[in-house]
């Protein structure tokens, strides 16, 4: 199991979680009888909420399910078995997935985001503010499971002043290493035949902090849903979160999406230095022709990375992020369980 060292914060919360969730009651596992369920089928997960979730079968019915006492965990975009057990059902099995994001709790234990997703959409806005951090860890977890990353920049109708020249910024920095940057607004209707192009015949997940517009954005798309979007102050001030489960809705000419509930921090510590590094390409590559294999990137002689810096042929923004995500590792070792990829 998980070898893990944590750092004193990590421990106190984990422990303050624990104490907390012992005092919850537990959900009473159903009673019934093999005999009386129904025949195997199978369907997708689109919906999760703890100890039950909604299924949809291939002839697009949706029921709500129990999980087999004995199951892994499950999570949205997962390909089940499942069987009849009156008006609800029991999930039994899971398939393999293709891929999936994943990412410790706040118990400290790994958890899967969603399952069998080509891409993830990080999701900013002027209001809450962006962190350049959490967008580079999510693309550093992106990377580490064969996942795309694109980034959706929404509200587009709050950009003015100072928030021009930030923006403009983030965009240019992240288009230049190679990824897709939609600037979109779900008030004024921006960019969502863009957004809209690269969602087409995808699994996506939209991912960021809460208030961003992740739902709201969604909506615009799918105008028939009713799907909940919060109040910014209520969001944002009291750390509460309007989408509090993962769901998957399809896009009628093609693909799905998964809209997240939003979050503050996106821990890596399962991950290792090699993975992060990894995560940020244009390190990765100036890090290869380092003097040192065991380069730290910090003062050694005949250090790629540190020349790139100097000549700002690397973002500075970059490399403290990068230095920021390095120093909040810790060696848990608790590798994802094995995937088709
Ligand atoms: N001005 C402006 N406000 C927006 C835009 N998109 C969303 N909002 C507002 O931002 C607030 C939060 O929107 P949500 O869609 O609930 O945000 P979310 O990212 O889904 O939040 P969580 O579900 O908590 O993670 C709401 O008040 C929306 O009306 C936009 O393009 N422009
Ligand atoms: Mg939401
Ligand atoms: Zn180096």
């Amino acid at each position: 199991m998980a070898k893990r060292k944590l750092t004193k914060h990590q421990s106190r919360r984990i422990k303050q979680n624990q104490k907390q969730s012992a005092h919850r009651a537990k959900a009473e596992p159903i009673d019934y009888d093999d005999d009386a369920l129904g025949p195997e089928q199978e369907a997708r997960i689109i919906a999760h909420y703890g100890k039950q979730v909604d299924i949809e079968t291939d002839a697009g019915q949706h029921v709500r399910c129990f999980l087999r006492a004995n199951l892994d965990s499950v999570v949205t975009g997962d390909y089940v078995v499942w069987r009849e057990f009156d008006d609800l059902g029991v999930v039994v099995s899971v398939a393999p997935r293709s891929s999936y994001l994943c990412r410790p709790d706040s118990y400290g234990k790994l958890k899967p985001v969603a399952a069998n997703i080509d891409q993830i959409i990080i999701t900013v806005a002027p209001e809450p503010e962006v962190h350049t951090n959490l967008i580079d860890r999510y693309i550093v977890a992106a990377e580490s499971h064969n996942i795309s990353a694109k980034i959706l920049i929404n509200k587009s109708d709050l950009m003015e002043g100072n928030r021009l020249a930030k923006f403009a910024a983030i965009r240019l920095l992240y288009q230049e290493l190679g990824y897709t940057v939609i600037l979109a607004s779900a008030k004024i209707d921006k960019g969502l035949d863009e957004l809209q192009q690269n969602l087409k015949d995808k699994t996506s997940i939209f991912v960021g902090q809460s208030g961003v517009g992740k739902s709201s954005i969604i909506q615009r798309l799918l105008p028939n849903e009713s799907i909940e979007v919060g109040a910014l102050s209520s969001a944002s001030a009291k750390g509460r979160h309007t989408t509090t489960h993962s769901q998957l809705f399809h896009f009628p000419d093609g693909g799905e999406c998964i809209d997240s509930p939003g979050i503050r921090e996106f821990g890596l510590w399962h991950l290792s230095a090699n993975d992060v590094i990894a995560g940020f390409k244009e390190i990765y590559v100036l890090a290869q022709s380092c003097k040192f294999r065991d380069c730290s990137h910090a003062m050694e002689p005949g250090c790629h990375v540190q020349k790139a810096l100097k000549k700002k042929e690397l973002s500075a923004q970059r490399f403290e992020s990068f230095k920021r995500i390095l120093s909040s590792l810790d060696d848990v070792d608790c590798s994802p369980r094995d995937t088709k990829k």
